[in-house]
C-alpha cells in the first residue's frame, strides 16, 4: 500500500540491490546450489530428483516473481483498466516447465541441470499437477491466464486455494476409486500473503433503521467471521516479462488459533472444532463437472472466495481515489459460469450499504462492471440456491436479490404490459417449494454481456434458456466468444518436436504468438519429405504413449495401430458409452471374421481415459464396461493386435500432454447441442490427429476452418434432436439392431456379469434414450468403417493432417482474449517495453 512505500531519498539504495533473475546457464546452476544447500538444507550427497526438483523451481520462482513485482509496478503506475476473471476452478497442471519455456530458458535449464547430475524430463516428471478443476471450464481459465500475461493485458485471476484439488482416480477391478488429492506439500509455485487478509461474514442478522435524514440503512449483524488469506501464484507471460498474478483464496479461523476459553474450561475437541470448520471452505474442490447439488457449503465457499476478490478489488480502485462512477472504467470483472455471481450483489451491498451510494448510481456501476459467460445448456448444470438456505446464509444478500428481482420485474412490466406469464418465466426467484433464486438470470440482470463459448451454443442460449431475455433487453447485450486453447502449452511443451518443425518453416516460433502463421504450412502438404518428418514425429508420439500404456497398465500396443482417443470427464452426454459399443461391435465384427478377412482390417487401439464424479453411479457403469471389454478383448487370441482397448487411469493435465500429441482419430461425440464448446477437439487437431465427431460445440467452427473433408462428421443435427426425444417417449422406440447385437452379447455375460449393466442398457431400451444413442449408432459405425478406410491411404492422411494443423489459428486462446478485451471488456494491454516513467520502480 501507499503507506508502506519506501521515501524517495531512499529509493536509491533499493533499485542497487534490485533482484533480478538469472540468465546464464551458469547462475542457474549457481541458484540451484545454493537452493539446494540453504533453502533446503541439503548438499550434493544427499540431493534426489525431488530435491533438484524443489531447487529448479525456486530458481524459476525467484526470476518470475522480480518480473511480477516489475509488472505490478507497472500496471500500478499506468493506472489503467484491470481485468478480473473471477473462477470456481483454474485447471493449471504442472508449472516449471511452462515456466522455462515461457521465459525461454529451457535450454539453459537444461543444461545447467545436466551439468549437476540430472536429466531435465526426470525433473520435470517431479512436480504435481496444479489440479484446482474439473474439465474444460477449469482448463480454460488456465489458457485464458497464459494468454492474458503473453499479450500483456493487466489481468488478474481470482479463485479458491483447496487443499485438496480432484481426487486421484485408480482402477481397482474395472472399478473407479477415488483417492485425495493433497497437493500442498511443497509447492514453490505459491506465494502466502499472510499481510492480505480479509475478515468474510456469514449468518446474522439484517438491521434496518432510518438514519437523521430520513434514509434507510441497512446493517448487517452477527453470525460468523472466516479470515480469507491470499495466496499468489505468478502467471509468467510467453516470450514477454509481464507476469500476472493468481490470487487464490485460504480459509483460516478468525481467531487464527482455536479458542482458549473453551481449550482451559476442557472443551478441546470443541475448540479445535470451529477452527477446522473455517477451514472447511477452502478444504476441497466440488468433484462435479456439469452437475450441481446445491449444497451449504459450497454457496458457502462461493461466497467467501467473492467477498474476498472484491474487497481486494475495491481496495485496489480506492487507492487511485476516482470518484465510484469511475470504477467501470478501472475495473472489468467476468464471471466463469454462474459460480460466481454473487459478486454483483456484493458489490451492490458494498456501494449501497458500506459506501452509502444510492441504489441506482450503485446498480448502474454495478452492471457496466460484470460480465457473464455461459458453459452449459444442461438443466442440471444450471445453478439455482434454496431461498431458506440463502436467508440462513447471507440475509443482507437475499434482501438485495429481491430488491433487484423488483425492480427488474417492474421494467418488464412496463415494456410488456399484457405478458403476465414473462414475469414468473423470467423473474430471478422461482416460485417454487422451496423458492429458488435462479443464478443464471441474476447473472443476466447484473451484467452488460452475456456470451456463449461457441458460436452453435452461442445461437442455443439465445433461442432456448435465455430466449425471455433476449427479447427483454434486446439482441445486442448476448454475444458469442468462441472458446480457444494456449498454443505454448498444448503445442509448443506437449509437443516440442512439432513446434520444433513448424518454427523451421514459418520462420521462427512468431506461430507461437500469432497462431494464423500455421498458414504457411499449407505449401508443404505435398512435400515428401516435409511430410516423411511430419509422420515420424507422430509415430514418436505414439511410442511415447505406448510405453505410458504399457508401464501403467501392462498391455502391450502397436505404436503402428491406428491410435483412437476418447479422453475427457465420462459423461453420459458425452456418450462414452456410444464408444464402447462401437468397440463391442468391432470385436463381434472381427470374431466373424475369417483369417483371410481379418488381415485387411487396420488395427486399433481404443484408448479411454477420465474421471466420473464420484457420486454418478452411470457414468462410473461405463467405465466399468470399458474395463472390462479391454479384459476380454485384450487377451483374446482371435483379435491379437486388431483390437486393443485401454483404459488410462487418472487423466490429468501433464497426462494429456502425452496422450493428445499420440492420436491419429479423437472422439468428440456429444449428443448434438449437449456440449457447449469442447476445447480438447481443438488440442488434438492441432497436434495433427484427425477428429470423428457430432455437429456440437466448437466441432462446428473447427469443421468450417479446417474444411469438411479433413473431419469424420456424423449423427443427428441439435435442431433435431428435440422431436427425436418426444418420438422415442411417446411413439414406438425400436433400436437400431447392430446396438440390439452388442446389447444381446453384454447380456450374455461376455464381459462380466451382465446385471452390472443393466443400468446402461436399460437407459437407452426402456427410459427413452435421452441422449440418442441408438438414433445415432448407425451413423457413428459407418463413419468409423470411413475412418478405417481412410487410414489405409496414409500418404492423404498425412496431408489431411497437415492440412487441418495449417487452418488451426483461429482457435488460439489469444484470439480469444483479443475479442473478450475489445468486445466485452474495454482494456487495452500494456506493453512492458513502452514506459520507464521515473519512480516507476518503487
Ligand atoms: C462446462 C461446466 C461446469 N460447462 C458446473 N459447464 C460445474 C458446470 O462444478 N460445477 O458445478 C463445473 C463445470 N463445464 C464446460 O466448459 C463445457 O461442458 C465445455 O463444452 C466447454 O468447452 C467448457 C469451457 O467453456
Ligand atoms: P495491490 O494492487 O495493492 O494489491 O498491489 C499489488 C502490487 O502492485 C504490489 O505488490 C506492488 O508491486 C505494486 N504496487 C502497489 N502499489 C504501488 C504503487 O503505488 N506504485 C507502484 N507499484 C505499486
Amino acid at each position: 500500500s501507499v503507506e508502506a512505500s519506501i521515501p524517495e531519498p531512499q529509493r536509491a539504495a533499493w533499485k542497487k540491490f534490485q533482484a533480478n533473475g538469472f540468465i546464464s546457464q551458469e547462475d542457474f546452476e549457481r541458484e540451484v546450489v545454493r537452493h539446494v544447500e540453504t533453502t533446503l538444507a541439503r548438499s550434493m550427497f544427499n540431493c534426489d530428483e525431488t530435491a533438484a526438483y524443489a531447487a529448479a523451481s525456486l530458481a524459476f520462482r525467484d526470476r518470475l516473481i522480480t518480473e511480477w513485482n516489475r509488472t505490478q509496478q507497472r500496471q500500478t503506475f499506468a493506472d489503467g483498466k484491470r481485468v478480473y476473471y473471477l473462477s470456481l476452478e483454474f485447471l493449471m497442471g504442472r508449472a516449471l516447465d511452462n515456466a522455462m519455456l515461457n521465459v525461454g530458458l529451457k535450454d539453459v535449464a537444461k543444461n545447467g541441470l545436466s551439468d549437476l547430475g540430472f536429466r531435465i524430463e526426470d525433473i520435470i516428471d517431479q512436480e504435481h499437477d496444479a489440479a484446482l478443476g474439473n474439465g474444460g471450464l477449469g482448463r480454460l481459465a488456465a489458457c485464458f491466464l497464459d494468454s492474458l500475461a503473453s499479450l500483456n493485458y493487466p489481468a488478474w485471476g481470482y479463485g479458491l486455494r483447496y487443499r485438496y484439488g480432484i481426487f486421484k482416480q485408480e482402477i481397482v477391478d474395472g472399478y473407479q476409486v477415488e483417492v485425495p488429492d493433497y497437493w500442498l506439500d511443497f509447492n514453490p509455485w505459491e506465494f502466502p500473503r499472510h499481510d492480505v487478509v480479509v475478515d468474510i461474514q456469514f449468518y446474522g442478522n439484517v438491521r434496518k433503521y432510518q438514519d437523521e435524514v430520513g434514509k434507510q440503512i441497512a446493517v448487517w449483524e452477527g453470525g460468523e467471521i472466516v479470515k480469507a488469506v491470499a495466496y499468489d501464484v505468478p502467471i509468467p507471460g510467453f516470450d514477454t516479462p509481464t507476469t500476472n498474478n493468481l490470487r487464490l483464496w485460504s480459509s483460516k479461523a478468525a481467531s487464527g488459533e482455536f479458542d482458549f476459553q473453551k481449550f482451559n474450561s476442557g472443551d478441546y475437541e470443541s475448540s479445535v472444532a470451529d477452527q477446522q470448520r473455517a477451514e472447511t471452505i477452502s478444504a476441497v474442490l466440488y468433484p462435479n463437472d456439469n452437475l450441481e447439488r446445491g449444497k451449504e457449503l459450497r454457496l458457502k465457499q462461493q461466497y467467501f472466495w467473492v467477498a474476498a476478490s472484491l474487497y481486494d478489488i475495491v481496495r485496489r480502485f480506492k487507492k487511485t481515489k476516482r470518484a465510484w462512477a469511475e470504477f467501470p472504467e478501472q475495473v472489468a470483472i467476468q464471471l466463469n459460469d454462474t459460480h460466481p455471481t454473487l459478486a454483483v450483489v456484493e458489490l451492490q451491498r458494498i456501494l449501497i450499504d458500506l459506501e452509502g451510494l444510492e441504489w441506482d448510481e450503485a446498480w448502474t456501476i454495478v452492471t457496466k462492471t460484470f460480465g457473464y459467460t455461459n458453459h452449459t445448456v444442461l438443466p442440471e448444470a444450471l445453478e439455482k440456491w434454496s431461498v431458506p438456505l440463502m436467508q440462513n446464509l447471507l440475509p443482507r444478500h437475499l434482501q438485495i436479490i429481491y430488491e433487484v428481482n423488483l425492480y427488474f420485474l417492474q421494467s418488464v412490466e412496463r415494456k410488456f404490459p399484457k405478458e403476465r406469464e414473462l414475469l414468473s418465466r423470467v423473474s430471478i426467484i422461482e416460485e417454487s417449494q422451496p423458492k429458488m433464486v435462479r443464478m443464471a438470470y441474476l447473472a443476466i440482470v447484473g451484467s452488460h454481456k452475456v456470451n456463449g463459448v461457441a458460436e452453435l451454443h452461442s445461437d442455443l442460449i439465445k433461442t432456448t434458456i435465455f430466449k425471455d431475455f433476449v427479447k427483454i433487453f434486446g439482441p445486442d447485450k448476448f454475444t458469442n466468444v468462441t472458446n480457444g486453447i494456449t498454443p505454448r502449452r498444448w503445442l509448443h511443451q506437449a509437443n516440442p518436436r512439432l513446434s520444433e518443425l513448424i518454427a523451421s518453416k514459418t520462420g521462427g516460433i512468431g506461430f507461437l504468438k500469432d497462431l494464423n502463421l500455421l498458414n504457411e504450412l499449407e505449401k508443404y502438404v505435398d512435400d515428401k519429405e516435409f511430410k516423411k518428418e511430419w509422420a515420424e514425429i507422430k509415430y514418436a508420439n505414439k511410442v511415447r504413449l505406448a510405453k505410458h500404456i504399457k508401464t501403467t497398465t501392462g498391455v502391450t500396443v502397436n505404436p503402428a495401430a491406428l491410435f483412437d482417443i476418447q479422453v475427457k470427464r465420462i459423461h453420459e452426454y458425452k456418450r462414452q458409452q456410444m464408444n464402447i459399443f462401437g468397440v463391442i461391435h468391432r470385436y463381434l465384427t472381427i470374431k466373424a471374421m475369417t483369417p483371410e478377412e481379418r488381415k485387411k482390417l487396420a488395427p486399433r487401439v481404443s484408448i479411454f481415459g477420465g474421471k466420473a464424479a464420484p457420486g454418478y453411479w452411470m457414468a462410473k457403469t461405463i467405465i466399468h464396461l470399458i474395463n472390462n471389454v479391454g479384459a476380454v478383448v485384450n487377451k483374446d487370441k482371435d483379435v491379437g493386435d486388431l483390437l486393443k482397448v485401454i483404459f488410462l487411469e487418472d487423466y490429468n493435465v501433464s497426462k494429456a500432454e502425452i496422450i493428445v500429441p499420440a492420436s491419429d482419430v479423437s472422439e468428440h461425440i456429444s449428443t448434438a447441442g449437449t456440449e457447449a464448446s469442447g476445447t480438447s477437439n481443438m488440442k488434438f487437431v492441432l497436434n495433427g490427429g484427425l477428429i470423428i465427431g457430432t455437429c456440437d460445440g466448437a466441432n462446428i467452427e473447427i469443421t468450417r476452418e479446417i474444411g469438411e473433408n479433413n473431419i469424420f462428421l456424423f449423427g443427428n443435427l441439435a435442431e433435431d434432436v428435440e422431436d427425436l426425444r418426444h418420438a422415442h417417449t411417446y411413439g414406438s422406440h425400436t433400436l437400431d439392431p447392430d446396438l440390439v447385437k452388442v446389447f444381446e452379447e453384454i447380456k450374455k455375460g461376455t464381459f462380466g456379469d451382465a446385471t452390472a449393466f443393466g443400468a446402461l442398457t436399460g437407459a437407452i431400451e426402456d427410459h427413452g434414450d435421452y441422449y440418442l444413442v441408438s438414433d445415432d449408432f448407425h451413423s457413428y459405425i459407418q463413419t468409423q468403417a470411413l475412418v478405417d478406410e481412410a487410414y489405409k491411404n496414409q500418404d492423404e492422411w498425412i496431408s489431411k493432417t497437415i492440412m487441418s494443423v495449417a487452418r488451426m489459428g483461429f482457435f488460439s486462446s489469444d484470439r480469444c482474449i483479443n475479442e473478450y478485451a475489445e468486445s466485452i471488456w474495454n482494456v487495452e494491454p500494456l506493453s512492458p517495453k513502452k514506459e520507464t516513467a521515473p519512480g516507476l520502480l518503487m
